[in-house]
């Protein structure tokens, strides 16, 4: 996973007109970035939020966050690239909110909430035929303009933002669970998350009636036969396991506004 520093992010954000902060449908807040979104201000850059996998969200919370996202004075539309859901009517978006045409648009956001397939879908059917605006000054190998149409050019390198945060931050911002420190804390969060979000899920996803988090470890990791050297069970590797389900879409869950206390 290439991380851009906020450095890079700098360089291609004063290329542009738009920037295009993507989030995850399923924890828009976490997934956001402030820090980028005062970038962007401070340059003077229009922002607009897309809210992708919008597939996995019901229709009335996606509308929520729009609504939410309006109140910060953000202008927001959700998408689903993976679905194609609202892609034709982000591209119309981007365009009605560009200073001026063309749009220039970077799209940046945490690992995996969907950039490289925003672009894919961006570019469409004209994929084949975008090449790099030539003359355009100053651009590197990393982020290279590509013409979309007349009225819309992006960079075709996503900004990745560093991942920061709490634990529990950097995991829903799709840090690598191998590389937590403390897998169980976050995995014990995400559970709390899931179980309110949806009481079903736990049982559907693993088939544990359980619903104290610690012991739902437990027994994921007896189910998978999963020890320590001592022969207790794993916590850690059910953790992990966890913490990759989210991200591989395995344990379905989302959070409201209302679950954060928004509105
Ligand atoms: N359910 C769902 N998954 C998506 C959507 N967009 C992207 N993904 C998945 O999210 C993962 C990360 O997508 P990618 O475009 O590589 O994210 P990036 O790291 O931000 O460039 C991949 O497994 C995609 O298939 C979407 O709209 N809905
Ligand atoms: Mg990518």
């Amino acid at each position: 996973m290439k991380v851009a520093s906020w450095r890079e992010i700098a360089k291609a954000m004063d290329r542009v007109n738009v920037v295009l902060e993507v989030v995850d449908s399923r924890d828009p807040w976490t997934t956001r970035s402030r820090k980028l979104e005062e970038m962007a201000k401070k340059r003077g850059k229009n922002i607009i939020v897309a809210i992708n996998k919008s597939d996995l969200v019901p229709r009335e919370i996606l509308e929520q966050w729009v609504r939410i996202f309006d109140e910060e004075d953000l202008k927001a539309a959700y998408v689903s690239a993976r679905e194609r859901l609202g892609t034709m009517r982000l591209r119309r978006f981007i365009k009605r909110e560009a200073p001026e045409l063309p749009a220039k648009v970077l799209i940046a956001g945490f690992p995996k909430v969907g950039k490289s397939s925003i672009i894919n879908v961006l570019k469409g059917r004209s994929s084949a035929s975008t090449s790099p605006v030539p003359g355009n000054p100053g651009y590197t190998r990393h982020f290279q303009l590509y013409r979309i149409d007349r009225n819309l050019y992006i960079l075709d390198s996503p900004g990745i933002l560093p991942v920061e945060g709490g634990p529990l931050e950097m995991a829903i911002r799709g840090y690598p669970p191998e590389e937590l420190k403390n897998p169980v804390e976050v995995a014990v969060s995400l559970l709390e998350r899931a179980l309110r979000s949806n009481p079903g899920i736990v049982k559907r996803t693993y088939g544990i009636e359980e619903t104290d988090p610690i012991e739902i470890l437990e027994q994921l990791a007896e189910k998978r036969g999963w020890r320590f050297k001592d022969g207790e069970p794993n916590v850690e590797e059910a953790a992990r396991q966890v913490i990759r389900d989210y991200h591989r879409y395995k344990l379905i869950f989302y959070v409201t506004p209302k679950d954060l206390g928004l509105i």
